[in-house]
């Protein structure tokens, strides 16, 4: 098993490793231990940070992209290399399973190499001039510092899909991780100092989101701000960058459902529904919370689901026999515990589970029993709010059109699945579903790095995770003419 070299972080700011006094403990939320100490900077770290990120991108900005690309290229091998090690920090520090703490690091190693091609692409256009003797294009220029704020649930994966783009753009980058997993972050920005990122490319600043992401957010240099994380953070991050006129892209997860239809496959759509409702204890943007399934399988589904959950093994995820790991802190668990109550109160039936495990083993970390409630109906508040947790719940429709206007009928617009053996119902399904990702005979989960990743409505503000629709979070767009006509002329007048 991997150790933990150090018990304690430092900022990374300038190439440098930064001490910072105050300081929080790191705990594993299998086994409730500490497993070192993250520091908790103020503004003045983000204020060095930003400053040794503006002059590095000057830089940075004029080394020739397919060169800046060579970095993330090593980076992507870096991260191959080292795999199982930073699978394992993971899961002791975000609590995931390892199976799936290795998929994780397999996504950032997937965005490296994928994001490193488009140092050789960074498309733009050319097109027509309506001039004589004059060329139009339009191309990708970066945009400088841009201030990044990450999650607990995917600490680096998520980071990969912020920060390559941003990179491989020529921009340079300030980064605020969640405090509860700063190893990822820690490791990830030793990647980059191996791969030969050039200092002040990256700075990583440690702390809290009203301290450090509020600075961030409100320093002038940084002109974009890419957050994934909460509804309520995510909004007013948005109204102050609004506020400010700085850019800014949103991601703030889901209320995701499968629907089950009277012709599915059955045990398939069991399948889905437990690995994208309990997978990673249902801590996913992406998972499932809602089972939105046709009346008349309802009791067979009912049955199938139980018998499997039953099956479930729940632990610390390090141990390759469990397939749910622990919720990643007793607010979580609090917080679940609060649905369930509220659940019961607006009469949905709790099926299984419904209660937090605290035997043997699992005394000591923060475990909660995959829950199943069903005769949910589409406006109670456990099918319409996130509850983050392996929760899930049932609502029973009569017919195909129903099962649509329900999936939609929610603030949120992350993910939706869909199974069904109907040919005509996929393609009306993927066409009506209204999220921003949809899945056929599949669960809720499950994104590919080189799609664009992100939703509609609640989920937020338009923009897109990974994909080449990321570049557009971290590039402006600049039209430029060139006139070789030796004369002027005037766009719109001088047309022969
Ligand atoms: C998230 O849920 O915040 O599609 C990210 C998925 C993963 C990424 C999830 N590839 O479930």
């Amino acid at each position: 098993m991997v150790e933990v070299k150090t018990k304690k972080l430092a900022n990374f700011i300038n190439g440098e490793w930064i001490d910072v006094e105050k300081t929080a403990p790191v705990i594993n939320p299998a086994t409730g231990e500490t497993i070192l100490d993250v520091p908790l900077s103020d503004s003045a770290s983000v204020n060095k940070a930003v400053e040794a990120a503006k002059s590095a991108q000057k830089e940075w900005a004029l080394v020739p992209a397919p060169q800046r690309a060579e970095v993330l290229y090593r980076v992507g091998y870096i991260l191959k290399e080292r795999k199982e090690e930073l699978a394992q920090l993971l899961t002791m520090e975000n609590g995931k399973v390892i199976e799936e703490a290795r998929g994780e690091v397999q996504e950032g190693i997937d965005m490296a190499f994928y994001m490193a091609g488009e140092g050789r692409r960074l498309f733009g256009q050319t097109t027509p001039a309506e001039l004589k003797d004059k060329f139009a294009m339009s191309v990708r220029a970066p945009i400088g510092v841009v201030g990044i704020i990450t999650p607990w649930n995917f600490p680096i994966a998520i980071a990969t899909w912020k920060s390559f783009p941003a990179i491989v753009a020529g921009n340079a980058v300030v980064w605020k991780p969640a405090t509860e997993t700063p190893i990822m972050a820690y490791e990830l920005a030793r990647v980059f100092e191996e791969a030969g990122l050039p200092k002040g490319v990256i700075n990583v600043v440690f702390g809290s989101g009203t301290e450090v992401g509020n600075a961030m957010v409100n320093h002038d240099d940084i002109r974009v701000i890419s957050f994934t994380g909460s509804n309520e953070v995510g909004r007013n991050i948005a109204a102050e960058c609004g506020r400010q006129l700085k850019k800014v892209s949103l991601e703030m997860g889901g209320k995701n459902a499968v629907i089950v239809m009277e012709d599915a496959d059955l045990d398939l759509a069991v399948e889905g529904i437990l690995w994208s409702a309990f997978g990673t204890s249902g801590q996913r943007c992406t998972a499932c919370s809602r089972v939105i399934v046709h009346e008349n399988v309802k009791t067979a589904l009912e049955e199938r689901l139980l018998a499997a959950m039953e099956k479930l093994t729940i632990g610390n995820g390090l141990d390759t026999s469990n397939r749910v790991g622990p919720i990643i802190n007793k607010p979580g668990i609090e917080k679940i515990k609060k649905y369930i109550e509220i659940g019961k109160g607006e009469g949905a039936k709790l099926l299984a589970g419904g209660y937090e495990l605290t035997d043997g083993d699992l005394a000591n970390g923060n475990y909660f029993a995959p829950t199943l409630f069903t005769d949910a109906t589409a406006s109670m508040r456990i099918a319409q709010e996130e509850i983050f947790g392996p929760v899930v719940s049932l609502i029973p429709v009569k017919s195909f059109e129903e099962a649509i206007e329900v999936n939609n009928g929610v603030t949120f617009g992350l993910s939706s699945s869909i199974f069904t053996r109907d040919v005509n119902r996929v393609f009306k399904a993927q066409r009506d579903l209204d999220t921003g990702i949809v899945y056929v005979n599949a669960g809720t989960t499950g994104a590919e790095i080189h799609l664009p990743f992100g939703g509609t409505k609640g989920t937020g503000n338009g923009h897109r995770d990974s994909g080449i629709q990321a570049l557009d979070v971290y590039t402006e767009w600049k039209s430029v003419y060139v006139d070789f006509s030796g004369k002027l002329q005037r766009a719109q007048i001088d047309v022969e």
